[in-house]
């Protein structure tokens, strides 16, 4: 039986920080995350809680040199389109276009340089999938206006989308605004370029900052439309949804919060207003919103789809200090007893992600695009040079199953992009020993290496699963 429609899109994920490397070429700006160490400050600085503005000689920022994928797009789409991709996802660096952020005008050879990757992608038929801001906010932002913090960060973002959609018209349809925008909640300087004072009420600043997030997102989708009525614009969220630790009701009732938090940004991108139970979460918190008149009119511009990262569900409790906790994708859980974990302790759960999904489309009645998921493993290199990354199958084939069975629940998913279908710097540890590719790249946590790429076992798995619109797994 065909479960994945015809034109489902297959492809893969990542995002310019991430894989771009050339950190200070072709004109770009420094961004929050060229300011992020690997090592023991990564946590604090990704917190907000220690102020860096400018790197550090003796320490070392994994995204400077990623896998330089600036250099290297041709070889590395063409890896992309031997495996059958019809979709590639990846951002684009806000700062190659404006390197301070509050320029008039954009920097020509970063439009360049994304016009000349997006025309490689369409020449192999692959559709771009490109997010505006995936973790990245130009420094110059953070340090002159505190970023998000502040109202005109609305005005240098829809400049910045604005530019994007007129010169990548015709090139690129499908667009997300945000990457994880919830996340911000959790990771505020990597989220939103958040850096805190001592003391300060961090709630107020952050929802203050979401609340011009979700402006600025609501602009940017209506410029979208204007520019040309046939782009397709998502938010995007961190996705897993919180079980009850038990059936106790207030574990329930728990659940229930943990999961408003994660949907709230949702909520109000998806449906075009700010939900009921907000207002009261705001006075909890103490939380007292800046709006300007006629904000509630932009909110109405709702998304066209939602797309969302599921790499695991997630368990939530009254007291959350009982049985062991992980924090999988920054958001703190519970550990759920009933399901395997990867080596970083990330919960397996592949009836989760229909779980996700089915609660998603209740909720919103909008389509459906599963932007990442994948197994982030460390893998081995063998005597004949071989990855035989047959666990990294096994966690696909189990979650593509479950994409399957919950378009069978009459779901309408657009398309799937695993994540990092190139090795890549890992978010949360800045490692690259945390792999979750199709393709190997030669280097290690410390940068060094060859840079080499090479096919694991699972690129002519996905190559076969693609070629089979996903029947054969
Ligand atoms: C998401 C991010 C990605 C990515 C992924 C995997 O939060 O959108 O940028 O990295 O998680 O996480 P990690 O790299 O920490 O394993």
């Amino acid at each position: 039986m065909t479960r994945f429609p015809q034109g489902f899109l297959w492809g893969g994920a990542l995002a310019a920080n991430q894989a771009e490397g050339a950190h200070l070429e072709g004109g770009k700006g420094l961004t929050t995350v060229d300011m992020i160490p690997h090592g023991p400050h990564r946590m604090a600085v990704k917190l907000g809680q220690e102020k860096r503005f400018s790197p550090r000689d003796d320490e070392f920022y994994p995204s400077h040199g990623a896998i330089d994928f600036y250099h290297r797009y041709r070889d590395d789409i063409a890896l992309m389109a031997e495996m059958g991709f019809t979709v590639f996802r990846t951002s684009i660096a806000w700062a190659r276009l404006y390197p301070r952020g509050d320029e008039h005008e954009p920097n020509p050879e970063g439009i360049a340089f994304y016009r000349a990757l997006f025309e490689e992608c369409k020449k192999h038929g692959i559709e771009p999938l490109v997010t505006l801001c995936h973790f990245d906010v130009p420094m110059h932002l953070v340090t002159e206006y505190g970023s998000w913090r502040s109202r005109q960060m609305v005005g240098f973002f829809t400049r910045y989308a604005r530019t994007c959609f007129e010169a990548f018209d015709g090139l690129v349809k499908y667009w997300l605004t945000f990457n994880e925008i919830n996340i911000m909640l959790h990771s505020p300087f990597s989220g939103a370029g958040l850096v805190f004072e001592e003391g300060e009420h961090q709630d107020q600043v952050k929802y203050q900052a979401a609340h011009h997030e979700l402006i600025a997102s609501a602009l940017a989708t209506r410029i979208a439309h204007e520019v040309n009525p046939a782009n397709r614009v998502g938010c995007m969220l961190a996705g897993g949804n919180f079980y009850p630790y038990s059936c106790k009701p207030a574990d329930v009732w728990t659940a229930l919060e943990k999961e408003r938090e994660n949907l709230f940004f949702i909520d109000v991108q998806a449906r075009g207003a700010y939900p009921a139970y907000a207002a009261r979460v705001f006075r909890d918190k103490g939380v007292t919103l800046v709006k300007e008149p006629g904000d509630d009119e932009i909110l109405k511009h709702t998304v066209d789809f939602v797309s969302f990262s599921y790499y695991a569900s997630r368990c939530a409790a009254a007291d959350m200090n009982q049985g062991n906790t992980s924090e999988a994708n920054v958001v703190k859980s519970l550990r759920n007893p009933h399901i395997e974990v990867s080596e970083w302790g990330w919960g397996i759960d592949p009836l989760g992600l229909r779980i996700t999904i089915n609660t998603l489309h209740d909720r919103y009645q909008k389509p459906l695009f599963l932007v990442e998921n994948g197994l982030g493993a460390v893998d081995e290199v063998n005597e004949q040079g071989e990855i035989e990354d047959d666990y990294r199958i096994a966690y696909l084939r189990e979650h593509i199953q479950a994409m399957g069975d919950a378009i069978a629940d009459g779901i309408p998913l657009m398309g799937y992009t695993s994540w990092g279908c190139i090795d890549l710097v890992s978010a949360s540890t800045g490692e690259m020993s945390k792999r979750y590719g199709f393709v190997h790249v030669d280097r290690d946590d410390a940068g060094h290496g060859t840079l080499a790429r090479r096919r694991k076992k699972s690129f002519w798995w996905y190559k076969k699963v693609i070629a089979s619109n996903g029947e054969d797994l």
